[in-house]
């Protein structure tokens, strides 16, 4: 090789270095162990001996040139910011979104907000008086058992008694009845946390009711049977329907159990299957979906409530958010404790 080919190798690879675009890998690229600058280096001993001294001055040159340059690149381009394809899709951030519960919270709301409802709160921990003795149940009445209640290890207070975890969202009744100085007309919708000692696959220590309480002149069964079909309607689509049946609550007469249509069967507790053969509906069994409780406000609450029964009377319902969101179209749950077990495969999906 001649002097004059290994400058226009340099030449070469001065351009070829100066169309790089990034920075990293340039190092051993150009002065790595197999780098261009060790091949080039290489001819030396190809080069004529009278010409050995000055092109070592080149390759000399040469490398100081590749070590500046290179340094240059490496301190005014970051590794981070390598290289960026402007027209390359952009990385998708990983957001959350509400809980399953949450969601279905704010759709409740909405839905009684659309027909006059006004969302309200009150405490979890609440007095017996709001959670049973306001409701008709007083100290001592075996109704109290069925609530299965964490108390907690707090004084009493002289008139409303032992505090609480509230076992029903019905505590907000006679709170409500108080809010509004006694003075109807009450359209509430209170969905909050409720405290049970109940574990299992349709139970869960800690779940979510909404109780509704409209309480006016002339309020009906009809105007809650009314309010149950509308719900219905909203929250599982077209065509559900809702039944009710005879039930015993302290602090309601009547009192009921609420009920809604099947979604797969649409009320008949049968399916036809592909052979045309009918079979029973292994979602419900029965045609229907029990969701909680409802009834006629009993005298003794609106009493509680300093409310005068023979002028008003009112509705009230109270249903688990957890198992009226689980019936649900396609929502396949079989067991509530998954929706607080905080596994992402399963939150995810919502
Ligand atoms: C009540 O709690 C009444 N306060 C409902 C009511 C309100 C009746 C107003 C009349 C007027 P019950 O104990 O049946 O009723 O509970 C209502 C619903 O809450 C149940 O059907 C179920 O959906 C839900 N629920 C009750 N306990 C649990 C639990 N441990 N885990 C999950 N959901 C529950």
């Amino acid at each position: 090789m001649t002097i004059a080919e290994l400058k226009q190798q340099i030449k070469l690879l001065k351009t070829q270095l100066a169309s790089e675009t990034i920075s990293s890998g340039l190092r051993s690229k150009y002065l790595g162990k197999k780098g261009h600058f060790n091949q080039i280096a290489q001819v030396l001993t190809q080069i004529d001996p009278t010409e050995r001294k000055q092109a070592g001055i080149l390759l000399n040159q040469f490398k100081t040139f590749l070590e500046n340059h290179i340094a240059n690149q490496e301190t005014s381009q970051p590794e981070a910011a390598d290289w960026i394809d402007l027209t390359a899709p952009g990385i998708k951030p990983h957001v959350g979104h509400l809980h399953p519960i949450s969601q279905a919270m704010d759709e409740i709301t909405r839905i009684f907000e659309r027909i006059g409802f006004t969302r309200v709160r009150y405490p979890e921990v609440d007095w017996d008086w709001y959670v049973f003795e306001s409701l008709n149940m007083p100290k001592n009445h075996p109704a109290r058992d069925e609530w299965e209640t964490f108390f907690i290890d707090a004084p009493e207070d002289q008139e409303k008694g032992k505090m609480v975890l509230t076992t029903h969202t019905s505590n907000g009744q006679v709170r409500e009845m108080e809010r509004l100085d006694s003075q109807p007309p009450i359209r509430m919708i209170n969905i909050a946390r409720c405290y049970r000692r109940q574990q299992d696959a349709t139970h869960t220590q800690m779940f979510h009711q909404f109780e509704g309480l409209v309480i006016d002149k002339g309020i009906s069964l009809q105007h809650l049977k009314g309010t149950l079909d509308y719900f219905a309607q909203e929250f599982y689509g077209p065509g559900t329907k809702s039944r009710i049946r005879p039930f015993h609550f302290q602090f309601t007469e009547p009192s009921l159990e609420v009920d809604f249509s099947c979604h797969i069967c649409g009320g008949t507790g049968q399916v036809v299957t592909e052979d045309g053969t009918k079979q029973k509906c292994k979602f419900c069994k029965s045609g229907w979906h029990e969701v909680g409780g409802a009834g006629m406000v009993h005298p003794n609450v609106l009493k509680a409530g300093g409310i005068d029964p023979e002028k008003y009377t009112g509705f009230a319902f109270g249903w688990g958010v957890e198992r009226t969101y689980t019936l649900k179209e396609g929502m396949n749950i079989d067991d509530i404790r998954l929706i607080y077990s905080g596994d992402l495969r399963f939150l995810e999906q919502f």
